[in-house]
C-alpha cells in the first residue's frame, strides 16, 4: 500500500465502539457474528492504529452492573486504552435501547424517566471525564413520536432544553473539558425524530442558556435519510463554528438507517465532504459510525476499509486541488469585481445604500454569462476515475 494511503493515528480517525460490537441483527433476522466486549473493541481498534474510540455508557458495562463490576470494566478500560495508545474521543449514553425509554428520555411524559435519564447522563459524564473525551453526543434516537397528538412537539422542546441546561450546568459545576455534541436523525427508531436535521439543531442551540457549549455531530447517513446533503449540513456547521464531531458512513437516500462504510454508496459526494474538511482545516476527530455488512464474521475488514476509503479520498483531494484544468475552470467562475460590489454588500451604510438605490444594472446582459458545469463536473468525473 502506498504509504501516503496508510492512515495514522495523527489521521484522527475514530470508531464507536458499538460499530465494531455490531453483530449483524437487523429486523428480519439475529446475529451473525460472535459477541465482543467493549474492551476487546478498544483493543482490537488501538491494535489497527485508530486514534479514538467513542462509547455508550452500556457499550462497556451493563444497565444493570455492580458498582464494583463497573469499576472494575471502567479500570480494565483504561488499562487497555494505555496499552493499545488509543484515545476515548466521545462518549454517549444509550437512552434508548432499555423499554423505559420506549417514549422518548429528555422528552419523555413521565418525569421520573425524564430524571433517571439525567441521572444516567450524569454518571457516565464522569466517567467519560476520567477516561479523556472532551466531546459528549446526544442522539436522541427515541426522543420522537408515532402518535404526535399524544405528544405535543413544543412541550418536547422544553424538556428537551431544560435536560441539555442542567447537564451543560453539571459539566460546568464540575469542571470538566467537555462539550456537548446534538446528533441529528430524521427517523427511525421513532416515526419521526425531534432536531431532525443539523438546522434543528442549530436553531435549537441558539435557545438554550449556554449555548456556546453545544454544537453538533451530523452523521452522513441520517443526512441522506432525510434527502438532503451531507456536505451542506457539514459546511453550514462548520462555518457556524459548531462541528465538534462528525459520524461518516454512506446510505442511499430516503430508505431505512443502512449504515454502510464511507464512500460505498456515492463516492462523488464523499470526495467533497473530505475536501471540505480537508480545505477548511476541520480539527475534530472524523468517526466512522456504521456496521460490517451482515455477510462479515468480523468486524476488521470493516475497520480498515473505512480508514483506507477515507485516505484514498483525501489523496484525490489534493490531486484535484492541484489540477491546472478544473482549478482555470473554477477560476473562470469568478467574476472581477470592478463596481465594488462586495464591499458595498459586506456591510450596510447609509452611503452604501444609497450607491445601490441608484446603480443601473442590465439583467439581460447579466444573464447572457455561461458557467462551464458541465465541463467541470466532467473534469472532476475524470479525476475521480482516474482518466488522464
Ligand atoms: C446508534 C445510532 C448512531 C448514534 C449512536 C450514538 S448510537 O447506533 O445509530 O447514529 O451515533 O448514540
Ligand atoms: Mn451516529
Amino acid at each position: 500500500m502506498a504509504k501516503k494511503l496508510q492512515w495514522k493515528r495523527s489521521d484522527k480517525f475514530a470508531f464507536g465502539l458499538w460499530t465494531v460490537m455490531n453483530r449483524g441483527r437487523d429486523p428480519f433476522g439475529p446475529e451473525t457474528r460472535p459477541p465482543l466486549s467493549g474492551i476487546e473493541a478498544i483493543r482490537g481498534l488501538g491494535e489497527r492504529d485508530v486514534y479514538g474510540f467513542e462509547y455508550h455508557d452500556n457499550d462497556l458495562w451493563p444497565m444493570d452492573a455492580t458498582p464494583a463490576k463497573k469499576r472494575s470494566i471502567i479500570n480494565e478500560a483504561k488499562r487497555a486504552m494505555k496499552a493499545a495508545g488509543i484515545l476515548c474521543t466521545a462518549a454517549t449514553t444509550n437512552l434508548f435501547s432499555h423499554p423505559v425509554f420506549k417514549d422518548g428520555a429528555f422528552t419523555s411524559h413521565d418525569p421520573r424517566v425524564r430524571a433517571y435519564a439525567v441521572q444516567k447522563v450524569m454518571a457516565n459524564i464522569d466517567v467519560a471525564a476520567e477516561l479523556g473525551a472532551e466531546v459528549y453526543i446526544y442522539w436522541g434516537g427515541r426522543e420522537g413520536a408515532e402518535v404526535d397528538i399524544g405528544k405535543d412537539p413544543i412541550e418536547a422542546m422544553k424538556r428537551f432544553r431544560d435536560a441539555i441546561n442542567f447537564l451543560c450546568e453539571y459539566v460546568m459545576a464540575n469542571g470538566y473539558k467537555m462539550v456537548f455534541s446534538l446528533e441529528p436523525k430524521p427517523n427511525e427508531p421513532r416515526s419521526n425524530i425531534y432536531l431532525a436535521t443539523a438546522g434543528h439543531a442549530l436553531a435549537f442551540i441558539a435557545t438554550l442558556d449556554h449555548p456556546e457549549m453545544v454544537g453538533v455531530n451530523p452523521e452522513y447517513a441520517h443526512v441522506k435519510m432525510a434527502g438532503l446533503s451531507p456536505l451542506h449540513e457539514y459546511a453550514q456547521a462548520l462555518e457556524a463554528g459548531k462541528l465538534v464531531d462528525i459520524h461518516l458512513n454512506a446510505q442511499e437516500p430516503l430508505r431505512f438507517d443502512q449504515d454502510m462504510s464511507f464512500a460505498a454508496d456515492n463516492p462523488k459526494e464523499a470526495l467533497l465532504v473530505v475536501k471540505l474538511l480537508t480545505d477548511y482545516g476541520y480539527a475534530g476527530t472524523k468517526a466512522f459510525d456504521c456496521h460490517p455488512y451482515r455477510t462479515e464474521a468480523a468486524p476488521w475488514d470493516f475497520v480498515e476499509r473505512n480508514m483506507r476509503a477515507y485516505k484514498l479520498l483525501e489523496a484525490k483531494v489534493e490531486e484535484v486541488n492541484a489540477d491546472t484544468r478544473l482549478c482555470a475552470m473554477l477560476e473562470e467562475l469568478t467574476v472581477a469585481d470592478e463596481g465594488g460590489w462586495n464591499q458595498v454588500l459586506a456591510a450596510y451604510t447609509p452611503k452604501n445604500a444609497d450607491k445601490l438605490k441608484v446603480a443601473k444594472f442590465n439583467p439581460e446582459k447579466l444573464a447572457q454569462r455561461t458557467l462551464l458545469y458541465e465541463q467541470i463536473d466532467l473534469r472532476l468525473t475524470e479525476l475521480l476515475l482516474g482518466a488522464r
